[in-house]
């Protein structure tokens, strides 16, 4: 089942998605029900079932939940860590060495304050010159940590400064618009395996195709359970947490964002996630 929200009057109330139309559930944001569901111990799709009115309309959807934190995993696949050493001359295999060990890089992403939907456009810092999409699958958790299923992620990153020292990290990953989530989320019921996505990307501008890659959640160097395992050590995040899983699509410089160009990551399963990209200053 697809699940998230939509906004028929500027507030966001939770919605099942069925061939592109919505059935909103009156009185709920996604994390009300995700709340109620764990309350009473029913399984999320069947309560939005249960609750969904018979009314389907044609609507945009918007966040698929509202996260109270979003995290990140990084070089969860070896292009994201062989690209990151090699732009880092003087640290030689610092992302290697995370891919490699026990314990995963993870990294605080933001909260909804920098989530937009799709449809509405990500950031390119106006400070950086190297701002890249990096598309992965994220997991929408439960309060014990259980994923409640799967939606899109743009980790939008402005590489040159991370590039220009590690510590910057945060500069060039937690800013206005970037990160991208939606357009809903399939429950995890009904997406058994997600290590058999086939995830794409393109980049256009001004109507061309100037990028496209592609990557199979197959290449997933870790289990979703062992990084939400880290995720949780000493660290009770709330319900509605979104947990992105890291990128193993790596844009060349030459497609570094330009403002208006529109990234597009597609997942069979899951939908479009479309955003343009303005500078945020
Ligand atoms: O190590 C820096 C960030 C890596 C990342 O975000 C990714 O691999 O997706
Ligand atoms: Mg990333």
């Amino acid at each position: 089942m697809k699940l998230g929200q939509i906004k028929p009057e500027g507030a966001a109330i939770a919605a099942v998605f069925e061939d592109g139309m919505a059935r909103p559930i009156p009185g709920h944001t996604m994390l009300d029900l995700i709340r109620r569901a764990e309350v009473t111990g029913e399984p999320l799709g069947k309560l939005a079932a249960q609750l969904a009115s018979l009314h389907a309309e044609e609507i945009t959807p918007a966040l698929p939940v509202t996260p109270p934190e979003v995290w990140a995993c990084g070089c969860t696949y070896e292009p994201s860590a062989a690209f990151r050493d090699a732009e880092h001359g003087t640290r030689e295999g610092m992302y290697a060495y995370v891919y490699r060990e026990t314990r995963p890089e993870i990294f605080f992403k933001g909260t909804a304050r920098v989530c937009v939907s799709s449809g509405q456009p990500i950031g390119i810092r106006a400070d950086s010159k190297f701002t890249a999409p990096e598309p992965e699958l994220a997991v929408v958790l439960g309060s014990r940590g259980h994923v409640l299923g799967y939606t899109l992620a743009n980790d939008v990153s402005a590489w040159d400064i991370e590039r220009e020292n590690a510590l910057y990290l945060p500069q060039s990953k937690v800013y206005d618009g970037c990160c991208a989530l939606g357009p809903v989320m399939v429950t995890a019921e009904d997406l058994p395996d997600p290590y058999q996505l086939e995830m794409s990307c393109t980049i256009v501008r001004d109507g061309t195709e100037l990028y496209s890659g592609k990557i199979s959640t197959a290449s997933l160097h870790r289990k979703i359970e062992t990084l939400i395992e880290y995720l949780m050590r000493a660290n009770h995040v709330p319900c509605g947490t979104v947990l992105l899983t890291g990128t193993g699509i790596i844009v060349p410089q030459e497609a570094a964002l330009a403002p208006g160009d529109v990234v597009t990551i597609r997942v069979a399963e899951i939908g479009e996630l479309s955003n343009r990209a303005v500078v945020v200053g």
